[in-house]
């Protein structure tokens, strides 16, 4: 998963680029990058890291411009190479640059037609460099104008979306003209479109999430629909066009589990309240199970499970405790590439209050369970400070299948519940009792209302690739290609000295 933000202002948009990728950081923390356009030049600073490490004062002087598109990295169907990091750029035509978020399931067949038929080089492992050099290719058949006509650019995502499977929500700058973006038919990484009106001209900005929008004073239009793309041109005039034959919308489900921030809002659904309906569906599971439950308190285990261990207590009747207290400082343990490195940070990331623990029965609760490393020291921790019984809960359902939409649920050998009963992996992470949530109620959660979402994109808890292209063959490709010891062998193709 990653994060991008386009912006067409009418004003500097480097340091709002800056702004919004941090407001994105959570999406991504490996590598950044920022290209803005001014004067007919392209100015690009890219590298690994986090935003805070990837910028300085003389960069951020640097990136002029009334318009640009900014990324945000973690790595999937790639590596860790600071070769990979985004946006990519090509010459021809115009000079084009583009970041995206998701992971293109066929791009290795995509990859031998660009070298073959094509005749376009691909340097690095990124399926982002494979988008964006078919969208290059079918650009440039079509023989554009020196100003671009949007029905070419409305041509050439149609071609992209022949061309391409998988899941890619994705951001593009013709430098001089205008930024462009687009979401894959099915919707399944998000994007949405803000609006802010100033003295000097209507700005849009594009992004993966409305958080960014928000905190760069952008009023969320609208949702990117799936299959579509946007352009927004230099004089800064949207033009909009479904480019998908058969667009179905089928988002990501564990956007709203764990990726996105509670603050946003995706394909109409607040995060935060799916969230908070996680915990009340959760609650009335356990009470189903555990009609005489005999837990004391309820404790989260920060950050994102929060909102759902709230409303499990609420609903339970019983305390709500912060018990675990995190180590601001350090990153996100999912998000960090080496079971190593992650095993390790856990118990520098957390650390308990005893007296929250000694002699009580804790519900111990957390948004999802996916390696289980930190599931099965965090229950030790909890015996550690004295609690009587340790009951764990999982506000999403057993994680048992790989993602190969762009999240990093590489292989199934990995994944705790893979070939794994619940009772076994209560075993195995040391639990007195493991619930998990129904993916019925998940999807209910999600889908308050009779919400229009037809399904969701939820491969890892069913193994159900919405594509209809992702085998068995394709799944341990993947695994070779994805598991933690092959992406720390991976270096760089391109060698600049
Ligand atoms: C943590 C969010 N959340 C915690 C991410 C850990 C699975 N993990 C998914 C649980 S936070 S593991 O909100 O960002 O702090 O099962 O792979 O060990």
């Amino acid at each position: 998963m990653c994060g991008v933000l386009g912006i067409v202002g009418s004003s500097a948009v480097g340091h709002r680029l800056y702004d919004g990728l941090t407001l994105l950081q959570h999406r991504g923390q490996d590598a950044a990058g920022i290209a803005t356009s001014s004067e007919g030049k392209l100015i690009l600073r890219k590298g690994a890291g986090l935003v805070r490490d990837v910028f300085n004062a003389e960069h951020m002087a640097r990136l002029n411009g009334d318009m640009g598109i900014a990324h945000t990295r973690y790595p999937t169907a790639g590596t860790s190479a600071s070769a990979e990091a985004q946006p990519f750029y090509v010459n021809s035509p115009y000079g084009i640059v583009m970041a995206h978020n998701g992971n293109l399931t066929n791009a290795e067949e995509i990859k031998r037609e660009l070298f073959e038929s094509d005749l376009r080089h691909i340097n690095t492992r990124s399926d982002s460099e494979v988008l964006l050099n078919v969208f290059a290719h079918e650009l440039q058949e079509r023989n554009p104008d020196t100003q671009l006509n949007p029905a070419d650019l409305f041509a050439t995502v149609e071609a992209v979306h022949r061309r391409c499977k998988g899941a890619y929500a994705v951001i593009g700058m013709l430098v001089g003209r205008g930024v462009f973006a687009f979401r894959d038919p099915l919707g399944i990484r998000p994007m949405v479109i803000g609006v802010r009106h100033t003295d000097a001209g209507t700005e849009y900005a594009i992004a993966s999430e409305s958080v960014a929008l928000q905190g760069l004073g952008f009023a969320l239009l609208r949702d990117v629909a799936p299959g579509e793309a946007v352009y927004v041109d230099v004089a800064g005039q949207m033009h909009a066009q479904q480019c998908a034959s058969e667009p179905a919308l089928t988002p990501c489900i564990f956007e709203y589990v764990y990726l996105a921030r509670p603050d946003s809002i995706i394909d109409k659904i607040s995060v935060h309240k799916s969230r908070l309906r996680m915990g009340e569906r959760l609650a009335r599971k356990i009470l189903r199970e555990r009609p005489d439950h005999d837990i004391d308190v309820v404790i989260p285990i920060p950050d994102t499970s929060r909102t759902a261990a709230m409303e499990v207590a609420y609903h339970l009747g019983v305390k709500y405790r912060e018990g675990f207290i995190k180590n601001r400082y350090i990153g996100r343990t999912f998000i960090m590439p080496g079971q190593a490195m992650r095993k390790n940070s856990v118990r520098q990331k957390l650390s308990p209050i005893d007296l929250e623990f000694k002699g009580k029965n804790c519900l111990l609760v957390d948004d999802s369970i996916v390696r289980g490393t930190t599931s099965n020291q965090i229950v030790e921790m909890a015996r550690d400070s004295g609690a009587k019984k340790v009951y764990m809960a999982s506000a999403a359902p057993p994680v048992r299948h790989p993602n190969v939409y762009g999240i990093d649920m590489p292989a199934a050998n990995e994944l705790i519940a893979h070939d794994r009963t619940v009772e076994q992996i209560q075993e195995k992470i040391g639990a007195d009792w493991l619930v998990y949530q129904d993916l019925s109620d998940l999807i209910e959660a999600i889908r308050y209302d009779k919400h229009p979402i037809a399904e969701f994109e939820s491969c890892c808890f069913d193994g159900r690739y919405v594509t209809g292209d992702v085998d068995q063959a394709y799944l341990n490709s993947l695994q070779q290609a994805r598991n933690d010891s092959s992406k720390q062998q991976v270096t760089d193709d391109l060698q600049v000295l």
